[in-house]
Formats: structure tokens, sequence, C-alpha cells
């Protein structure tokens, strides 16, 4: 005869085995990865593949030709050639990159072998999958990070935008300066899993749902309580509203918190 845990771990394995059929189901029905075709031709400098990183931090280096890398014009309307690239660690992505170099944290990422992808991407984050570079590394810490713990807060995370203004005039670029409540933003767990009470945002123009979760109008992110705006790529004078969302450590906009102002851009 069965014991009691051992029909309670059967209802257990039976109710995990739905949840992962329905989360199959949900994958199937999301939304196609964009893609574009930027020309780009990247090559990764470092790490060397196979290379063993015993810091807490992967140094990254790439070559671009053929495509300028400008993060003042991402999530507005593409333009040939020209764009940035995306890091993802172990398909998981870390940020969008415009510079050469870049460090990676290795905050909650497990001792062992991982990989990089380099992927340049247009304005609205269309990913070049046939430029895309990857290498593999063995990651060995001489001093292991603590992962990061779960946080606690008594109240619901919440952000709020202090500048600027509602209705104020705009011109070439300006600072989104924004508050955070009951929530821990940290760039070191960008595209790692989802630890609570942690995360960053997202700074979106006119929309919050183009492209994949939104991602195909996102300026950028941050884990500043400040973020440089560049207008370079809006076109026409007007007013445009501009969204600060909080987003989970996987990118995803599940905190549930997003504050807007709309500025008159001349
Ligand atoms: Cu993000």
């Amino acid at each position: 005869m069965r014991s009691k845990l051992a029909r309670l771990t059967l209802v257990g394995s039976a109710v995990a085995a739905a949840l992962a059929i329905s989360a199959i189901a949900f994958a199937d029905n999301a939304p196609p990865m964009m893609m574009a075709h930027t020309g780009a031709k990247l090559t990764v400098l470092g790490p060397v593949a196979g290379t063993t990183v015993t810091a807490n931090r992967v140094a990254t280096n790439v070559a671009i030709k053929s495509f300028g890398l400008n993060c003042a014009l991402a999530g507005t309307a593409p333009k040939a050639h020209v764009g940035h690239y995306h890091v993802e660690l172990d398909h998981s992505l870390i940020n969008m990159f415009c510079g050469p170099k870049a460090t990676i944290s290795m905050l909650d990422v497990a001792a062992g072998k991982h990989t990089l992808a380099f992927i340049p991407a247009a304005d609205d984050h269309a990913e070049d999958m046939h430029a895309a570079k990857t290498v593999s590394f063995l990651y060995k810490p001489s001093k292991p990070l603590p992962a990061a713990k779960p946080l606690q807060f008594a109240g619901k995370p919440s952000i709020s935008i202090v500048s600027p203004k509602p209705g104020v005039t705009v011109h070439r670029s300006f600072d989104l300066v924004i508050d955070v409540k009951n929530f821990r933003l940290s760039c070191d767990l960008y595209g790692k899993a989802n630890v609570a009470g942690y995360g960053h945002w997202h700074i979106n123009l006119d929309t919050t749902s183009k492209g994949m979760m939104g991602m195909g109008t996102m300026m950028g992110m941050s884990c500043q309580r400040s973020f440089h705006v560049s207008l370079a790529g809006i076109k026409g004078a007007g007013t445009h509203k501009f969204f600060a969302i909080l987003e989970d450590n996987t990118h995803a906009p599940t905190i549930g918190a997003q504050a807007s102002v709309s500025v008159n851009v001349k």
C-alpha cells in the first residue's frame, strides 16, 4: 500500500506535468522572435572560446563591421546598417550594448560551462541571428559570490517619474529620473533567474505593447534612478509619451508597476 506521502507526491507530479504542458502551450502561442538582417559582421575577441573564468565578471570584446552601433536610436523605427547588439548568457538576454567592450556579472551563475551569445539587433531590437556569434567558457570562481537573497517589503513595488514634469518641452535629450519603492534595482541580475524583490526598469517610447513583451519601443534599461533619453531617433516635433516600467530579471514586466510622462519634443 502506498504511503500518504507517496500519493501526495503522485498528485504533485501530476500537477507539475499539467503546468509543464501549459507552459509549452504558452510558449507555442508566444509571438515569434523578431528577426532582422543587419548586414553586420561580428567577431568575438573575448572571451576566447574555452577560457576558464575565475573572476566574478566576464570581460567581453567584439569587433563589428558593416554596421554602426548607436544606442541613442534604440526603441525607434529601425534604420538600415545601424543598431546595437544584444548579449545573452545561456540564451537569456543580459542587455544591449553599443561599445566593443562590456562586463557581464556572474552573480547567481552556477560554476560550470556557460555560453555567451552576441547578437546584432536593429533599433526595434529585432535580432539578426545569422550574424550572431556564440562562445563557451568555464566559470570556476576563486571566490564564489553569495546568491542574491529574496527580499520582502511591507508594500507593493512602485515606480514614479520625478522628472521631467508633464507638458514640459524637451530638446535633443533629457534625463528621465524615477523613484522606486519596495523594490531593489540590480544590474548584476539582468537576465538571471528571478529573485523576489529584485529587478530593474525599462524606458519605452509611446507604447508598451510593440514587439516581444513591448521590447520594440524600448529605448533602454536601467538599474539606476536616472536614464539619459536621447531624442535622436524621433522624427518630427510633437507630444511623446515616455514609460518607466518595472521589470523582473528576465526583462518581463511581471512586477505590475509602471509610470509615464508626456512631454513636448521640440
Ligand atoms: Cu530589461
